[in-house]
């Protein structure tokens, strides 16, 4: 585990100017954790924790050091124009006016040549939270659908499976409950550490811990039950509970009889899955699975949070409606302890409200790009619910962990690359290394060596923006005020001012849309000037202002209140729990989940993979480039099996090549009696920030992504979702011999992680 640095390492000379402390949220990651910072002349000099009781613990390294990333000189400060061919590393500063000039009016010509439709936009959940909705506004007010998103293989495509069963994205109740199940999900001190506590928390006041994972993982070591299935086979196992729970009736009788649709459809499909048949699939003894499910049934409550283990895998959307099964079978729905579905915040105005999904037309909705053939998280895929969502919840769109309404990422870069179905010629990425994060990098390069104009919103040079027209300086959370309203999630709303300026010339990508809007024409809909105002307006039914509202309470959640689905019903067609849904019907998929096996090992391909286990001091393809963090995870390293090793003559700590039927990747060795034989990880966002810029090394990426390695094969991809399967791609592994391995960029690196 890595080490945070001591207290005295970090300590601040009393005799200077004073320090302020600034409260913030954190969004070095994605958990929001409220931290402090240090602010003395204008600059923050230290990050720690928040000062109450029970957030103490929740801070990691990358939040520690976050200012030493947003000061490296790594950061970009000044618009930058491409001047020599795209990918070839030649950049000149130019102004704001002339960047956003120049981009209107070619995106201006993309939009009259081709239509709206031809521009897409990649973004991470934090940018959408940042630019408050202002981004899906301005393509929703120009006609375009296609917004893609690495949330595709996170919470995003997961709330919108979570909304065709029961209407909303649940929120686990981790402070009540008696039971916590983890799909693989595996929070470590530095990894979602606010949920690394919760969990720890839970189990000393007795609850029980059930893991699955193929691994020994941090949370295996500490659970009650251990399943360590095979890679890839988590619906199979959930069918084994169901199957446990069905005949032992187990399952909450009078609420499934009240509350839900389709059980007797359910059973039987659950019964073509017994016990012996879930074992022989996942690899797991068929007692330790009736174990686990009835101690899950029996508990008086029960969460299983949710996981991107499920998000990722060609069985997710199955999985994910199986997890949701679970849920509502045990009546562990809406109740203490169990999982909550919020709703919006009444008090203030959503992001989804302010996206303005209403405007865009039938017609463009229609063209989003992947609807056809893989519909779940596109607007097809979300039409049938509008009208039960706004019984419910009081509006039609609900673009929860802002992955609701989706384009599907790989048919966008398809349209990108070949102009099939129709030419997508403009592509605009805000805070999201696209090439790395959405698999695969080769199609992904192809899609964007045929635009137009590439716009990329960002603070380091990262592979996306080293193809870019324009690479535009963002500012980050230390910069900038924020109000947090966890992803239209919780209906928790937190604000908090900026604690310092932002260097040179950074904005907002919220400023980024306004500023564009009013040069396309769209600026009577973008009538505030700062994101200060924008909070001003979000906050209006509440009486305060942004600035009295940071002054005074920091926090607006309203109490929970269970059991709303009695009064309201739930937010589907049915307005009950789909356990048959009637909304896959509709888009002719098998409206009952099901497991489908993936294309295994052969002789050419004898090992297996899994991309995941998160590297403590980065945040997914983010902060190599900051030498405090960089020291503790210099390079990329799979983890694997001696016996794998011995088989393949690799020892540890050499350099070994992976090999997948759609490419290859480079990482060192390293040995664990952690994980089972025959798996093999990879780890997700390698890139070397040091190593050489530019479309032919793409600093690293094309030999240390892990999206070199995806596949982007429907064998590999869920059905309905149409999702890349990261957990478990038949592989070989090679030695990387001495003189081959020379040549790698990374052996220049020296250890301080500054480059050579
Ligand atoms: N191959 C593969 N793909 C994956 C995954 C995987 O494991 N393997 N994981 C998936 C998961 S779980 C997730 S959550 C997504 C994550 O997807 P994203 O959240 O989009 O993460 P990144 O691709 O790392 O891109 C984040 C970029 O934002 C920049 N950045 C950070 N803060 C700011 C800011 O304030 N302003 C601006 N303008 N830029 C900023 C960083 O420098 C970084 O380059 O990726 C998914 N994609
Ligand atoms: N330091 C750090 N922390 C992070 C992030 C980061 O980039 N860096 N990213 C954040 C984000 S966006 C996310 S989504 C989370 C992800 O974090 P987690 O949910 O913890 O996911 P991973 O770390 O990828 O993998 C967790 C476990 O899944 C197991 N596993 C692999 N394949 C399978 C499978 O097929 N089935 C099952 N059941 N288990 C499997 C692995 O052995 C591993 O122990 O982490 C968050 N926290
Ligand atoms: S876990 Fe770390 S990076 Fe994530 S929000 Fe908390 S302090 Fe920031
Ligand atoms: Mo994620």
């Amino acid at each position: 585990m890595t080490e945070v640095p001591a207290e005295n390492e970090l300590a601040v000379d009393a005799l200077e100017s004073p320090v302020v402390d600034k409260h913030m949220i954190c969004a070095s990651c994605d958990i929001a954790c409220p931290v402090v910072a240090k602010v003395r002349d204008g600059r923050v000099i230290r990050i720690r924790s928040s000062y109450k009781p029970s957030l103490r613990e929740n801070i990691c390294v990358k939040g520690i050091y976050a200012h030493k990333g947003f000061e490296n000189p790594a950061r970009i400060t000044h618009p930058l124009k491409r001047v020599g061919e795209r990918g070839s590393g030649k950049w000149q500063q130019v102004t704001w006016e002339d960047a956003l000039d120049d981009i209107a009016q070619r995106l201006t010509r993309v939009v009259d040549r081709y239509g709206p439709e031809a521009l897409a936009v990649a973004t991470s959940e934090w940018n959408t939270s940042v630019d408050n909705g202002a981004g899906r506004r301005f393509m929703n007010l120009l006609g375009s659908p296609n917004w893609i998103s690495g949330v595709a293989l996170c919470a995003g495509n997961t709330a919108a499976i979570n909304r065709m069963v029961y209407g909303w994205f649940p929120n686990p109740d981790f402070g009540k409950t008696d039971c916590i199940v983890l799909f693989g999900h595996n929070p470590k001190k530095h990894s979602w550490t606010p949920v690394y506590n919760k969990i720890r928390k839970a189990q000393a006041r007795g609850a029980k811990l059930i893991v699955m994972d193929p691994r020994r993982s941090e949370n295996a070591e500490l659970a009650d039950v251990w399943l360590p299935l095979r890679a890839g086979t988590d619906a199979a196992m959930a069918f084994g509970w169901l199957n446990v729970i069905i005949e032992e009736e187990l399952y909450d009788r009078a609420f499934v009889d009240t509350w839900t649709v389709g059980f007797d459809a359910l059973k039987q499909r659950a019964a073509e899955y017994p016990l012996e048949r879930v074992a022989a699939i996942t690899g797991v003894d068929a007692q330790l699975i009736r174990q686990a499910a009835r101690m899950y049934a029996q508990a008086k409550s029960a969460i299983i949070p949710w996981t991107p283990i499920t998000d990722q895998q060609l069985n997710s959307t199955s999985a994910i409606r199986l997890q949701c099964t679970l849920r509502a079978l045990t009546g562990n729905i809406d109740v203490p302890g169990g999982e909550l579905l919020q709703g919006f915040n009444p008090d203030i105005v959503s992001q989804s409200e302010l996206e303005l999904h209403e405007s865009l037309s039938d017609t463009q909705k229609a063209k989003q790009l992947g609807a056809d053939t893989h519909p779940a998280f596109t607007y097809r895929g979300m039409a049938a619910l509008g009208e039960p969502t706004a019984r419910v919840w009081g509006r039609e769109y609900a673009n929860l962990m802002t992955g609701c309404y989706m384009a599907n990422p790989l048919a966008t870069f398809k349209a990108m690359a070949d102009g099939v179905p129709y030419p997508v010629k403009a592509f605009i990425s805000l805070g999201n290394n696209t090439m790395m994060g959405l698999a695969n990098l080769q199609t992904i390069y192809r899609a964007m060596m045929n635009q137009d104009l590439i716009v990329v919103h960002e603070h380091v040079k990262t592979p996306t923006a080293q193809l870019a027209d324009y690479i535009l300086p963002g500012d980050s959370w230390l910069e900038r005020p924020l109000m947090y309203e966890a992803f239209g999630w919780t209906a928790t709303v937190a604000v908090t001012d900026k604690a310092i300026e932002p260097p040179g010339e950074c904005r907002s990508v919220y400023t980024f849309w306004h500023d564009l809007a009013a040069r396309m024409g769209l600026g009577a809909s973008f009538p505030w000037a700062t994101l200060e105002d924008v909070y001003d307006y979000r906050l209006r039914k509440l009486g305060v202002s942004f600035r009295e509202f940071v002054a005074t309470r920091q926090f607006h959640a309203p109490a929970p209140q269970y059991r709303k689905y009695e009064t309201t019903g739930f937010a589907t067609p049915s307005g009950k729990v789909e356990l048959y849904s009637s909304v896959l019907e509709s888009l002719n998929f098998d409206p009952l989940p099901y497991y489908r096996e993936a294309p295994g090992s052969s002789a050419s391909f004898p090992l297996m993979l899994f991309m995941g286990v998160r590297d403590d001091p980065f945040f997914q393809t983010g902060q190599r480039h900051i030498p405090e963090l960089r020291r503790l995870c210099p390079e990329p390293k799979t983890y694997l099996h001696a016996d794998d090793a011995r088989s393949a003559g690799i020892e540890e700590g050499e350099w070994i090549e992976l090999e997948t039927a759609s490419g290859k990747v480079r990482a060192r060795a390293e040995i664990r009696d952690d994980m089972p034989r025959g798996l093999v990880r990879i780890p997700h966002g390698w890139w070397l920030p040091e190593s050489q810029e530019g479309k032919e090394n793409l600093s690293g990426a094309w030999v240390f992504s892990d999206a070199m390695v995806t596949s982007d094969d429907e064998a590999y991809m869920d059905r309905e979702q149409g999702i890349p399967h990261l957990k478990g791609l038949p592989c070989r592994i090679l030695k990387v011999d001495k003189a081959s391995a020379t040549k790698l960029v990374v052996p220049q690196l020296n250890r301080t992680g500054a480059g050579a």
